[in-house]
C-alpha cells in the first residue's frame, strides 16, 4: 500500500512538473496565458491575428519578437514594430505577420503569395507582400523566373495545369512588376512567378 502511494505521488509530481514546464495556453494559439494577461489580451479568445496597437505587427508576431503589443514603437527608435526585422531574416515583422511566419526566428525559407517588386539593386530583390511589409533577399544565380498570364488568374483552381508558363529573367524584375508567388531558400530568392 505504502509502495503504491509512493508511486502515485511520484506520478502526480511528474505530471505537475510537466504541466509547469509547458506554459499554460488555454486558447491554444501559441501565446502563453501569462503573456496574454500581462498585455491585457484575452486568454479565451484568440487575438493572435489582431494588431492591438496598429503598428503592423500582429499580436502573435509581437509575442514572438518580444515587442509590446500595446506600444507601436517598443524600443523607441522611431521605427514602428511592424517595420522592424527583429529576427534579421530580411522579412519585416509586418511582412511576417501577413505571411504567418515567425517574427522571432530567422526564416531561411519563405513562401510568398501575391507581392509587388519594390526594387532590385545589385542583385538584392525587395518585394512588398500583400497586406504590407517587405521581404529583402539576394536573388540566387539559379533563380527560376516564370511568367503567368493574368487571364489565367481566374482559373487557378488547377494551378499550373493547362496554363503553360513562359520564362523570364532577372531583368524582368522591374519596380512595380506583379508577383504571383515567390520563394526563398537558404535566404535567397530561388523562384519567382510574375503575372503579366
Ligand atoms: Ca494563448
Ligand atoms: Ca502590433
Ligand atoms: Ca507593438
Ligand atoms: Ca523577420
Amino acid at each position: 500500500m505504502a509502495m503504491m502511494l509512493t508511486l502515485l505521488m511520484l506520478a502526480v509530481s511528474v505530471f505537475a512538473a510537466q504541466a509547469s514546464a509547458a506554459p499554460k495556453d488555454r486558447n491554444d494559439n501559441g501565446i502563453p496565458d501569462a503573456w496574454e494577461k500581462a498585455h491585457d489580451l484575452s486568454t479565451k479568445k484568440d487575438q493572435g491575428n489582431r494588431d492591438a496597437d496598429g503598428d503592423g505587427a500582429r499580436n502573435r508576431c509581437e509575442y514572438q519578437a518580444k515587442t509590446d503589443p500595446g506600444v507601436a514603437d517598443s524600443d523607441a527608435d522611431t521605427i514602428v514594430d511592424g517595420d522592424e526585422d527583429t529576427d534579421g531574416d530580411g522579412a519585416t515583422n509586418r511582412a511576417e505577420s501577413n505571411l504567418h511566419s515567425n517574427c522571432g526566428r530567422a526564416n531561411s525559407h519563405l513562401q510568398i503569395r501575391r507581392a509587388t517588386v519594390t526594387s532590385l539593386t545589385d542583385g538584392v530583390l525587395v518585394l512588398t507582400v500583400r497586406g504590407g511589409g517587405t521581404v529583402t533577399a539576394p536573388v540566387s544565380s539559379t533563380l527560376r523566373c516564370s511568367v503567368k498570364k493574368a487571364t489565367d488568374d481566374a482559373s487557378t483552381s488547377s494551378e499550373g495545369k493547362g496554363s503553360p508558363k513562359s520564362s523570364c529573367a532577372v531583368a524582368d524584375l522591374v519596380t512595380g512588376a506583379k508577383v504571383h508567388k515567390a520563394r526563398t531558400k537558404g535566404g535567397k530568392f530561388v523562384a519567382v512567378t510574375l503575372v503579366k
